[in-house]
């Protein structure tokens, strides 16, 4: 069985300003009321609960060009940036907790200070790298992608709020997985770019398995590094995950996310996971809110070597009469 990194630090990110529906800042609080933490203590971590940021409110946040709150959006990622950063310095392997997807921004940059060659593996069913010229709602939880990549640098303007971060990541570091809802700008820029991506239909045509091979090959076969998984809720089917923003028909089965997320944690290479865009004010009925947030425990479980086959008590740890 695989040796664990022993620690796991969790952290809450209540924030919502990356799009225009309420609610998404409360997904930290139903995701560890659906049972995360006692989840993880079982898997033999040590679970480090950082509780939840407290993010400060700008009331004076004009849009610029299009792009709503940039003031507001890009004050929380600085504030996360340097937690996750100080998280990773500090030896855990980190789970951020969203809030909508702009946080990516934040979470992403802050791992990729302590640890420059991490690559990056995006499960959504929408691609998120507009920028603010090709955005057709001006909402940044659209856009984090496009914050990162060092090849999209000219296209980015100066967005009020964002002085502090410079794009860090390469997009051949870059594998995306259950797209199926791109907008046009964000096409032409995955074609540009030759960014490495899986829609649906090359799930439907190729199967996981081949899916999660083909994406550890692009990633990993050069050099083994750092893996920063980002994981939009909105990735599984809306059937499954109701409560969410912008759901999208013909996504991600129960079993092909818990097979993402298995293969990765078997790379023993998980350094930060997100978990975004779960937003219970949206769910149908409370429900349909469970169902959700219960989804994205079980998903983080997985990432974090929870196993369908079970699993048996390590010897050294098992107690004398037994
Ligand atoms: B999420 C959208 F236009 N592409 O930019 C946009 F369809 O973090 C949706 O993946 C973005 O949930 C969805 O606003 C952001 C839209
Ligand atoms: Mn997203
Ligand atoms: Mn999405
Ligand atoms: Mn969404």
């Amino acid at each position: 069985r695989q040796s664990r990194a022993q620690s796991v630090a969790v952290l809450g990110a209540p924030f919502s300003r990356g799009q225009k529906r309420g609610g998404v800042e409360h997904g930290p609080k139903v995701i560890r009321d659906a049972g995360l933490i006692d989840r993880l203590s079982g898997l033999d971590y040590s679970v480090h609960d950082f509780g939840d940021l407290n993010f400060r409110h700008l009331e004076k946040d004009e849009p610029y060009m299009d792009v709503k709150f940039p003031r507001n959006v890009g004050g929380a990622n600085k504030m996360l940036s340097s937690a996750v950063s100080r998280a990773i310095g500090a030896g855990h392997t980190l789970i951020m907790l969203g809030g909508d997807h702009s946080l990516a921004i934040g979470s992403v940059s802050g791992h990729a200070q302590q640890c420059p060659d991490l690559c990056l593996i995006w499960v959504d069913a929408h691609a998120d790298v507009n920028t603010p010229m090709t955005s057709p709602s001006g909402n940044l939880h659209g856009q984090p992608v496009a914050f990162m990549l060092k090849e999209l640098q000219d296209k980015m303007p100066d967005i009020p709020g964002f002085s502090w971060t410079k794009p860090f990541l390469s997009s051949r570091d870059l594998v995306y997985i259950g797209l199926r809802d791109v907008d046009p700008g964000e096409h032409h820029i995955l074609k540009n770019l030759g960014i490495q991506y899986f829609t649906m239909r090359d799930i439907d045509r190729l199967g996981i398995q081949r899916v999660m091979e083909v994406t550890f090959d692009h990633l990993l076969s050069r050099k083994q590094r750092p893996i920063h998984l980002s994981f939009d809720i909105d990735a599984f089917d809306p059937s499954l995950a109701p409560a969410t923003g912008t759901p999208v028909n013909g996504g991600l089965t129960y079993r092909e996310g818990i097979y993402i997320t298995e293969e990765i944690h078997n790379t023993g290479l998980l350094s930060v996971m997100d978990l975004v865009e779960v937003n219970p004010v949206l769910g149908a009925n409370p429900e349909a809110v469970e169902a959700t947030a219960s989804l994205a425990v079980d998903v983080i479980a997985s990432a974090l070597g929870q196993t369908r086959e079970g699993a048996h008590v390590s010897i050294r740890t098992q107690t004398p009469h037994l």
